[in-house]
């Protein structure tokens, strides 16, 4: 089995294939795996041909993270290098092909049939992959699309809902990670939870995580930490769920699980305002977190209704205060153009991102059909953007991936040249 990563993108920094390396951990018992990733090869067609020529894999698992870049451009571009991929796979070999990941898990149908692969897992992948490559070796014919929930045929559906544990799942097999990740900014990536019970307009992580919260056991989230804290090269953690702080005695065990450690290592995640008080940012910190980011969106009551945001101004507010008071820094997301949105509700934005002050404020202009999991562009967007293009250069702390402003392979270069640790942005104001 050879598992590809074909993510190439290393804005805002290049991002270890943790699904990839959960996937290789749950075959390994099975089969022989083998991880080629493609982000730092300078030729991946090159590197492909040559691994395959070297491994003879019978399965290649081909893993498409991203769909989009950082200014959530089409994604026509991308899928036009996934294509590429895929046919650099067809004539050198003769395994079957299977597409996984969370950007092939969003545009299944069109990704299948645009690759010509055999099969595709929707979804996680640990329990579908290892019962896919089990039904191919005893000579069946799997369906096309299967998922964690729907292998033995059932309509593959995304956002089903979903039963593994995870404390049963095999740890991710880190030693076949790229050591380039580490050498870049020492971040590793831990999964504490899967899913998100929130139901916010545009956002697609419940659909690929499921609505149903499953928690790892903090003692073994902070143990595995502290495992990574003596590893060399490793000296920050992300926490890649999808909102590290709900539900909010989860968060709260695993910090005094960390605390308990030692703190073993600085951490960042992704955070909700919800239920942010001091009592949580103060066990954060405790814990070791250097930074979150925060999904604020939008500057008005209305516009977070519209959106069906689950907190209010007051609750950003007060989180972003509370942020202040334990010294973690914050990021907040802005997302500007959702439909409906007024010039002036774009303004109230910049007037809030303004009054925080946060560490960093990154304004995206998109809307996105949820439907069509597809990204169209907002109706006033030139002049959005012209509206960005005047305040944002001229603030502190304030990012516009689209335009540049405080964003591209310059800060990479930054990051690389001064040995900079931890995720960028940490660094950025
Ligand atoms: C954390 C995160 C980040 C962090 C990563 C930090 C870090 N050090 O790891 C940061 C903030 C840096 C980031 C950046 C970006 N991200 Co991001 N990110 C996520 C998030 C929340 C979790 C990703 C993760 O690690 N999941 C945990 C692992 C275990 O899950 P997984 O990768 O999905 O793998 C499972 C399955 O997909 C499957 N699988 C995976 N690979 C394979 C392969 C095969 C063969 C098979 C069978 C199965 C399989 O099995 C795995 C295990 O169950 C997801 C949203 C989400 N909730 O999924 C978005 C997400 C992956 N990001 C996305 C995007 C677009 C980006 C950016 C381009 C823009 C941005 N700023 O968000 C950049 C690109 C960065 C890069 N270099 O590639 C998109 C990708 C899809 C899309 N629409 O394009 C997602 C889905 C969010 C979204 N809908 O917008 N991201
Ligand atoms: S809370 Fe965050 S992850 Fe959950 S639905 Fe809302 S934007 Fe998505």
């Amino acid at each position: 089995m050879l598992l590809v990563s074909a993510n190439r993108e290393r804005l805002p920094q290049p991002v270890a294939p943790l699904g990839v390396l959960y996937v290789a951990a749950a075959l390994r018992p099975r089969c022989d795996v083998e991880v080629l990733d493609l982000c730092f090869e300078p030729d991946p067609h090159e590197a492909l041909r040559r691994r395959l020529a070297a491994s003879c894999p019978d399965v290649v698992g081909l893993a498409l993270r991203n769909l989009h870049d950082n200014a959530y451009r089409d994604p026509a571009a991308l899928v036009a290098e996934y294509a590429a991929l895929a046919e650099v796979i067809r004539a050198a070999s003769s395994a079957t092909l299977v597409l996984g990941g969370a950007g092939f898990s969003l545009q299944p149908e069109r990704l299948m049939a645009t690759l010509g692969a055999d099969h595709g897992v929707v979804g996680e992948g640990e329990r579908a992959m290892l019962e896919l490559v089990e039904a191919l070796s005893r000579g069946e014919r799997p369906p096309r699309l299967v998922s964690a929930d729907a292998v033995a045929g059932a309509p593959v559906r995304l956002g089903a809902a979903r039963g593994d544990v995870l404390d049963a799942l095999a740890p991710p097999l880190r030693d076949l990670a790229d050591p380039r990740y580490l050498a870049f900014d020492g971040t590793a990536n831990v999964q504490t939870k899967r899913g998100c019970p929130f139901t916010c307009a545009y956002c697609d992580y419940p659909d690929l995580e499921g609505r149903k919260v499953r928690k790892r056991s903090p003692s073994r989230v902070a143990d595995e930490v502290a495992a990574l804290a003596v590893t060399p090269g490793v000296s920050h953690v992300f926490f890649v769920d999808s909102v590290f702080n709900v539900p909010r005695s989860h968060a709260r065990e695993i910090c005094h699980e960390l605390a308990a450690r030692g703190a073993p290592l600085p951490w960042v995640a992704y955070v909700t305002p919800l239920g942010l008080d001091d009592e949580l940012a103060a066990a954060m910190a405790a814990g070791g977190s250097v930074g979150v980011e925060l999904g604020t969106d939008t500057g008005t009551e209305a516009g977070l209704l519209r959106l069906r945001k689950p907190f209010s101004l007051a609750d950003v507010r007060r989180a972003t205060s509370a942020l202040r008071a334990a010294g973690v820094r914050d990021c907040h997301t802005f997302v500007l153009g959702a439909e409906g949105e007024t010039l002036d509700e774009v303004r109230r934005t910049i007037d809030l991102a303004d009054s925080l002050d946060p560490a960093l404020a990154v304004f995206l202009v998109f809307t996105e059909d949820r439907e069509a999991r597809a990204v169209g562009p907002a109706s006033n967007r030139e002049q959005i953007l012209r509206l960005l293009a005047d305040v944002a250069p001229r603030r502190r702390g304030f990012v516009v991936p689209e335009l540049g402003v405080r964003f591209g392979p310059k800060i990479t270069r930054l990051v690389e040249a001064r040995g900079l640790r931890g995720p960028s942005w940490l660094h950025l104001r």
